[in-house]
């Protein structure tokens, strides 16, 4: 790493504390709880996982010294979308490994699970290792979105396995990856093979998370990129007073990176798509409610704002989501997509496509902007799913409020000058240095998933509880994936899959929310959380996010 900037080498240098269970392998105990409570009212995933269903939850506690370990032989695969810390769950199973036998072996899989059914492997060393502890990325070994879920990609997976002699590998990843973890766990479990899978709670997106997993990694870092830009286009609109700043923030599906941000730098406006979807409101209703906003505001000489959008708001809008619903099932048909791929011009997408809708998501679609229409029809994730990261909805609200305004001002009622700029806030925070928060999470977590191994246990995600204590004092254990999971409905089947976890609308974060929001919307009460830290005091460095200090203590007022 010679072109290393001096921040870079001193991250290099930091050693992630390890909570004090974890200090001493040789004394550490396994205590087991029973799986029954967890497990009420989940026939069908008994039915689906009848060998990995039956296990509870496990803590690591101190115990008597343990029988020296065996040499063990793992894998390890970063799947999907980057997340701070990444480098550092591998960092902490490779040190992990040599601890528990200096013979270990660590092979890392290329470029996601694609690289388990090629078999394309690194052995993971010491030198490779040491350029990428505290850095962000996934670039030691790539990712990617290929999924192992059908019979022939589990065979593959099975022989990889087998022809690497692994003892266990793990999948670093986010609710679909983990939902694979489990279909893996089963079948090499019925396969007689001795490869144990284990799970890494992974995912920007803080949608990962439920009573056993307190947050996924790379959540806070992500957010507090995110937080620091907000916090910047605050003091811009503050002391210019001419733009509103429309900031789309990633985040699939589920709002809580909008949520967090808004929490910590309190805009003008936060959209919340869970309470959008829960209202019912509509595109229209929307837009009235922020023109309304402008509109005060203006009237109180105020011509700027912060409104923060999340990325998946376009799926929780009824109507919109209803559309997308069905673009997605006429677009995973043979023949329509064949029809549609023969046409060049979007139009004549467009138009072919509405004769297959029905007439409400036909006129849904004909009143959009031509630009969104052609956003909705770009290619689907593997999944399915349309990639609502490349879905401009922060101007799309941009263009109909702007029209709501200019209807407004025609009516007398509105007299401002509104000048919208966009952002989108994404890629720029997946793949950052990682905190001091996710560097400690991430690493312990490595050295979680090894000891889960270590301890024949399979089926089973690295978990660590007590998150918002110092790291010393971390709970570290495992739970078993199936009882995260239910059936849903995934291209018209019932499937098992990992819950996803939408921002609880009862829950402390969100209740901290609205009330404050009001305050913020008139009295620019904005936050300016700056930039990650380092160094320095450990209040500042150590900052937790705020979400998961509300849902551990239950919800509050902040300034
Ligand atoms: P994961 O769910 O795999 O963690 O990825 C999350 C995410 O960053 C989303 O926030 C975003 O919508 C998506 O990935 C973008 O995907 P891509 O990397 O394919 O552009």
């Amino acid at each position: 790493m010679n072109h290393a900037s001096p921040l870079e080498l001193s991250r290099l240098r930091y050693q992630p504390p390890l909570p004090r269970i974890l200090l001493s392998l040789e004394h550490l105990g396994l205590r087991a709880s029973s799986p029954s409570e967890l497990k009420e009212g989940c026939e069908s995933i008994k039915q689906l996982f009848p060998r990995t269903y039956n296990q509870g939850p496990i803590l690591f506690a101190a115990g008597e010294p343990e029988a020296k370990s065996a040499r063990l032989r793992v894998g390890v695969v970063l799947s999907g979308g980057q997340a701070p810390g990444g480098h550092n769950v591998i960092a902490g199973l490779y040190d992990a490994l040599k601890e528990l036998h200096p013979g270990s072996t660590l092979l890392g899989f290329r470029g996601g699970p694609a690289g388990i059914l090629k078999n394309e492997t690194i052995e993971i060393t010491a030198a490779l290792i040491d350029n990428y502890r505290n850095l962000g990325g996934f670039d030691m070994i790539g990712s990617g979105r290929t999924k192992i879920e059908g019979q022939e990609q589990l065979l593959a997976s099975l022989a990889t396995a087998d022809r690497c002699a692994l003892d266990g590998l793990v999948i670093i990843g986010g609710d679909d990856s983990n939902t694979n973890a489990a279909h893996l766990a089963e079948f090499f479990l019925s396969a007689g093979s001795k490869t144990r899978i284990v799970g890494v709670p992974k995912t920007i997106d803080g949608d990962l998370k439920s009573r056993e997993i307190e947050i996924s990694f790379g959540h806070d870092t992500a957010c507090k990129v995110y937080n620091e830009l907000i916090g910047n286009l605050m003091r811009d609109a503050l002391s210019a007073r001419k733009y509103y700043h429309f900031v789309k923030l990633m985040g699939r599906s589920a709002s809580h990176i909008a949520l967090e941000c808004a929490l910590k730098t309190h805009p003008n406006l936060v959209l919340i798509g869970e309470e959008i979807a829960a209202a019912k409101t509509i595109l229209d209703g929307l837009t009235h409610q922020i023109a309304t906003l402008i509109t005060e505001r203006s009237a109180a000489g105020k011509e700027f704002g912060v409104i923060l959008i999340p990325e998946g708001l376009i799926e929780f809008l009824p109507e919109i989501g209803s559309l997308i619903r069905e673009l997605n099932t006429l677009l995973a048909r043979e023949e329509i997509r064949t029809e549609v791929d023969r046409l060049s011009h979007i139009d004549e997408r467009i138009s072919v496509l509405c004769g297959h809708l029905s007439p409400d998501s036909a006129l849904c679609f004909a009143r959009l902007p031509y630009t969104t229409q052609a956003e909705l029809l770009f290619e689907r994730d593997p999944h399915g799913n349309v990639q609502v990261s490349k879905i401009a909805t922060e101007q799309l609200l941009i263009a109909t409020v702007t029209h709501e305004l200019a209807k407004r001002a025609a009516a007398g009622i509105y007299r401002g000058s509104f000048h919208p700029v966009h952002h989108f806030f994404g890629y720029e925070g997946r793949s950052a240095m990682p905190s001091q928060f996710d560097c400690q999470y991430t690493y312990a977590l490595g050295y979680t998933s090894a000891l889960l191994i270590n301890a024949h246990l399979t089926g089973y995600m690295a978990t660590i509880h007590n998150l918002t204590q110092p790291c010393d004092v971390w709970q570290v254990g495992g739970t078993p994936i199936t009882a995260l999971m239910q059936m849903e409905e995934r291209k018209g089947k019932r499937v098992p899959v990992v819950k996803k976890a939408l921002v609880d609308l009862q829950g402390p974060a969100f209740k901290t929310l609205v009330r404050n929001r009001a305050r913020w919307a008139k009295d620019d009460l904005f936050g300016y959380p700056g930039p990650i830290q380092f160094t320095g005091p450990q209040e500042v460095v150590g900052e937790l996010p705020l979400t998961l200090i509300l849902e551990s203590q239950g919800a509050g007022t902040i300034a």
